[in-house]
C-alpha cells in the first residue's frame, strides 16, 4: 500500500502530513495510516504536540466519494475508520493542531474538528458539502460543528453545503487562528505556545457554551427551512442534516452521534445520493475528451467579439466581460446596438440592487464592451461568437463575412442551438476554426456550454473551447454535430409528447405540474413560453422538409403562433401572463379541445404516471440514439447537459441515469407499447433494445 501519511519531527512537534493527491481524500488506508502515525507521535517522548497538515494543494476533501457506491452495492462493508481516527485525534493526550490550507471539506473538516485546535491560511475555506452529494456529515460533524459555531450556523452549513471563508470561520468559532505567513512554521509556533501554556488539550465534544439560545436557534432554523423549501425542492438530505444538528440540543453527544449515523445511512442508500454522486463525477468526466489532453496545443484568447446584441448575444457578452475578457459587440445598426447595451445595463442594475455587484464593478465591466456596427472592428478578436437569429441562410452570410475580417488564428464560434455546424463552416475558407458554442439562456447565468464539434473542427480549437468554458465558469460538454446536438435533439421528442398529451386529454397545468413535481425546474409548456413559441416555430420551418411522412404533428403550437401568442414576450402563449406569473387560460383549453376534435382525437383522462413515462422515456430513447451515433461521448455527458442546461433535477442523476434506475427492460417494454399505441416515432433505439435484453445500463455502456 502506498504511503498516504508522512511523519517528521521539528523540535518538540510531530508534523503529520496527509499525502494522497490530488485532494488528500480519505481513500482506503489513509485513516489507518493516520492512526498509526498518531500512535507513533503519542509514544515518542520527544513529541509534546502534533500538527496535522495536508500535502499539495489542500488540507483534505474528506471521505473518498468513490467508495460510497461500493458500500451501497454491498461490494464492501461500510468502514467507520474515519470516525475511529477522529476519536483517536480527539482523545490524544498531546495537543493536536490542524493546519488548514486550500479546503477542509466534509470528512476533512470533521477531521479538523476532531483536532484540539485549528489554524488556517487566510485563503482557506471550510465546509460540509455532503448535502450536495445527497448525504449529511457522517463522521460526527453534525455534533462537533454546532459545538464550535452554534446550532443555527451549523444547521445552515450542513443543510446548504456552503463553503465558508477562513475569516468568517474564525469569527464564528470554527477556526482558532488565521495565519498570514507560512502555514506550517506558524502552526508549529501555535502548537509550541499551547504546550508552553500547560493547558490540557481541549476536546470539541466537551465544548458546551456555544450552542446558542434555543429560541433564537428555533427561529433561525424555521427561516432556513423556508429558504430550503424552494431551493432544494424534492431533496431529502437537507432536512435530515437539520434534524441531525438539532439533536445536539436534545441528546448526549454519543446518542446524537448514533442518530447522525442512522440518518447518514438512510441518505447513503437513497436514489438521490446515487444521482448526485453520478453528477459530481459526471461534471468532472465531461472535461475528459479522448484525443485531447494537456499536450494538445491551445490558441490564446485575450479578446473576444460577439455578433448580435439580442438576448443571447448580450448574455454571452456579459459572460465574457464578467471574466475580464474585453468584447467587441457588433450589431447591424445603432438602434439595435443601443437596445442591446441597455438590456445589459438593466441586467447589471438588477445585480447591483440585489447587492451582488457594486456600481463601480458594473462600470468596469461596461468599459470592457466596445460597441460597433462595423465588421472591421472584429479583426483583432481571438474568438468571435455569432449570436444572430436561428436561420441557416443568415448564419452562412455572417460566417462568410467573418471569414473576410477575422484574423488568421481566430476561433469562429456559432451559438446556433440546432443548425448544421458543417454547413456553417463551409461558408468560410477555414472550417477547422469553426465550432459550435451553444450557450443557454440567460447565457451569463446558465452553467452549460454545449461545444459542438464539426467534422473539420481542429483539436486546438476544441481544446481551447473546453478551456474557455472553464474560464467562463461553465461546464463545457463536447458533442457531435446533428440537428439540435444533444440537448435540443432530445428536447424535441420530450416537447412533442408533452404537447400530444394535451391533445389526448391532459391540460396544460397538469402536464407542467406533474413534471415540476418530478423535480424539473419548470414544466415543458412553461419552458416553451419562456423560450418563445415563435422561436420553436422558426426552427420547425427549418426542418419541415425532413420530417418523415405520416409523422404526427403537434397541432396546437402552430395555432398559438398564428394567434401571435409567442409566450412570455407577448404575455400570452400556453398561459397568459401577469408579469412573469403564468395564469391558466381558458382560451388555450378551448383551442386544445377544438383542435383535438378536428383531428379526430378522442380525449381521455390522462394519468400522471403516463405523463412521466411518455416524456421521460422519449428523452431516454432519443438519448440512446445519440449514444450509439457517438453524438454524446458517454451517457453521463447527456445527464450533465440536462442537469445544467434544462433544469433536470440533479438528484435524479439526469435522464439517462433516471432510465437506468427505472430499469432499461421496463423502459424498453413501455417504449414498445407506445410504438404500438402511438406510432412509429416511438420505435425503440437499437441500443435501448440491446441493453434491455442484455441486462445492461446506459451508465456502463462504452460505445
Ligand atoms: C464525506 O466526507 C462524508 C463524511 O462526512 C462521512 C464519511 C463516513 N473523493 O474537483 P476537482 C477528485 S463526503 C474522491 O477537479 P478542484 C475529483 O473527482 C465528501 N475524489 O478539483 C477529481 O478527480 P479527477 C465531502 C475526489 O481543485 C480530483 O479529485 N467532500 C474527492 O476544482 C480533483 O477534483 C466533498 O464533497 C473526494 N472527496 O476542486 C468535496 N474530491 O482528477 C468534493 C475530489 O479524476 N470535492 N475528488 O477528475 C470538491 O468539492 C472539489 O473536488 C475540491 C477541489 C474543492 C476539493
Amino acid at each position: 500500500m502506498a504511503d498516504f501519511v508522512r511523519y517528521q519531527r521539528t523540535d518538540n512537534v510531530a508534523v503529520i502530513t496527509l499525502d494522497n493527491p490530488p485532494v488528500n481524500a480519505f481513500s482506503p488506508g489513509v485513516a489507518e495510516q493516520l492512526y498509526s502515525r498518531l500512535d507513533e507521535a503519542t509514544e515518542d517522548a520527544a513529541v509534546e504536540a502534533i500538527v496535522l497538515i495536508g500535502g499539495g494543494r489542500t488540507f483534505t476533501a474528506g471521505a473518498d466519494i468513490k467508495e460510497f457506491g461500493k458500500f451501497v452495492s454491498g461490494e464492501k462493508s461500510p468502514s467507520n475508520s474515519l470516525s475511529r481516527v477522529i476519536s483517536r485525534l480527539e482523545d490524544c493526550p498531546k495537543p493536536v493542531i490542524a493546519a488548514i490550507h486550500g479546503t477542509a471539506l466534509g470528512g476533512g473538516l470533521e477531521v479538523a474538528m476532531g483536532c484540539h485546535y485549528r489554524v488556517a491560511g487566510a485563503s482557506a475555506t471550510v465546509g460540509v458539502p455532503e448535502v450536495k452529494l445527497g448525504l449529511i456529515p457522517g463522521a460526527m460533524g453534525t455534533q462537533r460543528l454546532p459545538r464550535l459555531c452554534g446550532i443555527a450556523r451549523a444547521a445552515e452549513m450542513c443543510a446548504t453545503g456552503i463553503m465558508v471563508a477562513a475569516r468568517e470561520a474564525w469569527e464564528t468559532g470554527i477556526l482558532d487562528e488565521i495565519v498570514d505567513g507560512d502555514l506550517l512554521p506558524d502552526a508549529i509556533s501555535f502548537a509550541q505556545a499551547i504546550v508552553a501554556s500547560g493547558d490540557t488539550p481541549r476536546k470539541t465534544r466537551d465544548i458546551d457554551d456555544r450552542l446558542g439560545d434555543p429560541a433564537e436557534n428555533a427561529a433561525s432554523i424555521e427561516r432556513l427551512k423556508q429558504q430550503l423549501a424552494k431551493r432544494t425542492r424534492g431533496q431529502i438530505a437537507p432536512a435530515m442534516a437539520i434534524q441531525a444538528v438539532e439533536a445536539a440540543a436534545t441528546l448526549s453527544f454519543d446518542d446524537a452521534v448514533k442518530r447522525e449515523a442512522e440518518l447518514f445511512q438512510e441518505c447513503l442508500h437513497s436514489e438521490q445520493c446515487k444521482g448526485l454522486i453520478h453528477i459530481f463525477f459526471g461534471e468532472r468526466a465531461v472535461g475528459k475528451v479522448p484525443g485531447i489532453d494537456k499536450a494538445t496545443a491551445r490558441r490564446s484568447i485575450e479578446t473576444a467579439a460577439v455578433v448580435g446584441a439580442g438576448t443571447m448575444g448580450g448574455g454571452i457578452t456579459m459572460a465574457y466581460v464578467n471574466t475580464g475578457i474585453p468584447v467587441v459587440l457588433k450589431e447591424i445598426d445603432q438602434e439595435r446596438l443601443d437596445k442591446g447595451l441597455e438590456r445589459i445595463r438593466k441586467t447589471y442594475a438588477t445585480s447591483v440592487k440585489r447587492g451582488r455587484l457594486t456600481s463601480e464593478e458594473v462600470e468596469r465591466r461596461m468599459e470592457l464592451i466596445s460597441p460597433t456596427v462595423d465588421y472591421q472592428a472584429l479583426s483583432e478578436a481571438d474568438i468571435i461568437i455569432e449570436a444572430v437569429f436561428e436561420g441557416m441562410a443568415l448564419k452562412e452570410q455572417v460566417f462568410g463575412e467573418l471569414d473576410e475580417v477575422a484574423k488568421p488564428n481566430a476561433i469562429l464560434a456559432t451559438n446556433t442551438s440546432t443548425l448544421d455546424i458543417d454547413r456553417i463552416a463551409a461558408a468560410t475558407k477555414r472550417p477547422e476554426s469553426v465550432i459550435g458554442h451553444h450557450f443557454f439562456s440567460p447565457a451569463n447565468v446558465m452553467k452549460l456550454l454545449e461545444i459542438v464539434r464539426g467534422k473539420a473542427s481542429s483539436d486546438d480549437v476544441i481544446a481551447t473551447s473546453m478551456d474557455m468554458a472553464k474560464r467562463l465558469g461553465k461546464i463545457g460538454v463536447l458533442v457531435g454535430n446533428c440537428f439540435g446536438f444533444v440537448g435540443n435533439r432530445m428536447f424535441g421528442p420530450y416537447q412533442r409528447e408533452a404537447q400530444f398529451l394535451l391533445e389526448e386529454g391532459a391540460d396544460v397545468e397538469q402536464v407542467d405540474k406533474v413534471l415540476f413535481d418530478f423535480g424539473l425546474a419548470m414544466g415543458p409548456l412553461a419552458v416553451s413560453d419562456l423560450a418563445g413559441i415563435d422561436v420553436s416555430w422558426r426552427i420547425h420551418q427549418e426542418i419541415k422538409d425532413s420530417i418523415p411522412d405520416g409523422m404526427r404533428n403537434s397541432l396546437v403550437m402552430d395555432k398559438l403562433y398564428e394567434m401571435d401568442r409567442y409566450g412570455q414576450k407577448t404575455a400570452a402563449g400556453w398561459y397568459r401572463y401577469d408579469g412573469r406569473e403564468p395564469i391558466p387560460d381558458p382560451i388555450v383549453e378551448e383551442l386544445i379541445e377544438k383542435t383535438a376534435l378536428e383531428a379526430g382525437i378522442t380525449r381521455r383522462a390522462i394519468a400522471d404516471d403516463e405523463i412521466i413515462e411518455r416524456t421521460m422515456y422519449a428523452l431516454a430513447n432519443e438519448g440512446a440514439r445519440l449514444l450509439e451515433e457517438g453524438i454524446a461521448l458517454r451517457s453521463v455527458d447527456i445527464d450533465v447537459v440536462y442537469v445544467y442546461g434544462y433544469g433536470f433535477p440533479a438528484w435524479r442523476g439526469g435522464p439517462m441515469m433516471y432510465a437506468d434506475s427505472v430499469g432499461l427492460k421496463k423502459v424498453y417494454d413501455r417504449v414498445c407499447h407506445f410504438q404500438e399505441s402511438q406510432g412509429f416515432w416511438w420505435e425503440p433505439a437499437p441500443l435501448l433494445k440491446e441493453l434491455a435484453e442484455s441486462g445492461g445500463s446506459f451508465r456502463d455502456y462504452r460505445g
